[in-house]
């Protein structure tokens, strides 16, 4: 008895845990809910990370009763294949959950993998827990002992029940069987749209074409001629799906009003309107775009002007410290310091792939900080300023790491 009372109450406590969970990581997953979230969306992701780990714990007490109530389910199929669903579920789950926590410890292709379990796995796993969840409430449990069946026979299976009488198999449901059948359907015929949905966005290649055109958001900037390296794309066109950020609502970005600023600590400050922007000589390069929540894509190209040919143009004064980017959302601010600035791919960027950058991956100008997480890429960037103290950027002061090097491979 002991042991079901242990196993009873290791269940109870997974199965809140487990809730938590699903709320948290569904808050975490679908944009509309993070941007309610705001900044509350790094302590959330703590806080969803230290309820992964207590789900760890927990299936580590229940690991060495496994054999035991494996055995005690041996008759029981439906209820062995449940417990072996949830412990692969659990262990996928925390498996590419601590890669993507610590993803600063992995290769980005094993985050881009984790991150695309951890999202399969819960849009399998929260349909199956609700199932799980209504199928098992004692209305319905209890009615295979106590309610009467649907259609009475003297012994009540699933479904088909051989009579000995005529030699024939009758399909037999149970109010119990039916009841499962409609809560499952129920269930799958909600989530399985989106899953499939997602399914297949995260399978395409690129979502570039499937954003809203920059022709569309950005109706004022006409497209520039691309360089030739741009188009067609010298890296053969993006790969994988960008997630479109925000902090705050999308600013507005009109021609008329668009400029671009280079001031602090130099010697020639200067703010550029539209056309003297486009006047000045571009460049192209082939980077990755890595997120430091697990996606990436690859082999963007990019065209714009790097940053270094704006700083030799204004003229950097001695002693500064850092390079600050602000963005014309007025909220989303980033730096990297003045050492930093000795890579040559940070770009204010205006095209990817031979294209105006759409207003969704903050066009028409954006920052790209290839080497280093995608936090520090500001999008629509409106003003570079060098200055003499430290700065913080906006998910640095939330927790995000101020160093943002991407995992290099171990020489
Ligand atoms: N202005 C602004 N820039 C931003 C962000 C943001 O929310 N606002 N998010 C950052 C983060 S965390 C990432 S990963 C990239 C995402 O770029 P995308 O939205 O074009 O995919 O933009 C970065 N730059
Ligand atoms: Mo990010």
């Amino acid at each position: 008895m002991a042991f079901r009372v242990r196993l009873r109450k290791l269940h109870a406590i997974n199965a809140w845990i487990m809730l938590l969970l699903a709320v948290s990581g569904a808050m975490l997953y679908f944009p509309p809910l993070r941007a309610l979230l705001g900044e509350g969306r790094v302590w959330l992701k703590q806080l969803h990370i230290a309820l992964g780990l207590a789900s760890l714990a927990v299936v580590a007490l229940y690991l060495p009763s496994i054999g035991r109530h494996l055995a005690q389910l041996s008759k029981r199929r439906a209820q062995q294949t449940n417990l072996l669903f949830v412990l692969v579920l659990l262990a996928g789950w925390i498996g590419s959950g601590v890669v993507l926590w610590k993803v600063r410890s992995f290769p980005p292709a094993w985050s881009n993998a984790a991150l695309f379990m951890h999202d399969c796995l819960t849009w399998i796993g929260i349909p199956y827990m609700v199932y799980h969840i209504a199928t098992r409430t004692r209305w319905l449990s209890t009615s295979r002992h106590h309610a009467p069946p649907l259609v009475k026979l003297p012994e009540i299976r699933e479904l088909g029940t051989y009579e000995p009488a005529t030699g024939t198999t009758s399909l037999v449901i149970s109010r119990r069987y039916f009841l499962k059948a409609v809560v499952g359907t129920t269930v799958a015929a909600i989530s399985l749209p989106p899953f499939l949905h997602w399914l297949t966005s995260s399978l395409r290649d690129t979502n570039l074409n499937a954003l809203p055109d920059a022709a569309a958001t950005l109706p004022d900037f006409p497209q520039p001629p691309p360089l030739p390296d741009s188009l067609p794309p010298k890296g053969g066109g993006a790969a994988g799906s960008f997630r479109i950020y925000t902090v705050i609502d999308m600013p507005k970005v009109e021609k008329e009003t668009w400029s671009l600023t280079v001031d602090g600590l130099v010697e020639r400050p200067f703010q550029w309107n539209w056309d003297t922007f486009l006047a000045f000589p571009r460049e192209v390069q082939v980077s990755n775009f890595h997120c430091v929540t697990g996606w990436s894509v690859y082999n963007c190209t990019w065209e714009g002007i790097p940053l270094n040919r704006l700083l030799e143009l204004a003229g950097v004064k001695d002693g500064v410290k850092m390079v600050k980017f602000y963005s014309s959302d007025g909220v989303y601010t980033d730096a990297i310091t003045i050492e930093q600035t000795w890579m040559e791919d940070v770009m204010v960027a205006l095209m990817l792939d031979g294209k105006l950058i759409p207003h969704d991956l903050g066009g028409p100008v954006r920052l790209v900080v290839p080497q280093m997480y995608g936090y520090k890429s500001v999008k629509w960037l409106n003003r570079i300023e060098v200055i003499g103290e430290e700065h913080t950027g906006y998910w640095e002061q939330r927790g995000y790491a101020k160093d943002a090097w991407i995992w290099v491979p171990p020489s």
